[in-house]
């Protein structure tokens, strides 16, 4: 888990920030995820070995062997099809997709105990339509 470093100081809200070793520069670049526009998307849940910082590797369970997986970017009102394939190891057990805020039927909304997709390779496919109420569904970061 990531740990957020709050600095408090006496001095007042006009003082100039204080340069120190909390406050090293980045090494490497920000990593900008991937982003797929395609209507029939296939996600590969995986592990892969991930370079996060120079030297040893990380191993991790991702998306399409990528940390951070990529991201959809998809109009709305426009079907998208999302294949999710389970090649993790079999004790991280079924799978589901579960998306914050869009409108989708019941079936492709990530149930935890129904359409899941197994280990050992299974798939499930989802379906988001874009829609909303007769229209295109609110354009949103979901
Ligand atoms: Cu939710």
């Amino acid at each position: 888990m990531a740990a957020l470093a709050l600095a408090v100081t006496s001095a007042g809200p006009d003082a100039a920030p204080s340069a120190d070793a909390s406050h090293a520069s980045f090494t490497r670049p920000l990593v900008i995820p991937r982003v797929l526009t395609g209507a029939n998307i296939t996600l590969t849940a995986a592990e892969a070995s991930i370079a996060v910082l120079p030297g040893a590797k990380t191993r991790m369970w991702t998306y399409n062997g990528t940390f951070p997986g990529p991201t959809i970017r998809r109009p709305t009102g426009a079907t998208t099809t999302v294949r999710l394939v389970n090649r993790l190891p079999a004790a991280a057990g079924s799978l589901t997709l579960h998306n914050h805020g869009n409108h989708s039927a019941s079936d492709f909304d990530g149930q935890p105990d129904a359409f899941l997709a197994e280990p050992g390779g299974a798939a499930v496919t989802y379906t988001y339509t874009g829609r909303e109420s007769g229209g295109n569904e609110r354009g949103a970061m979901q």
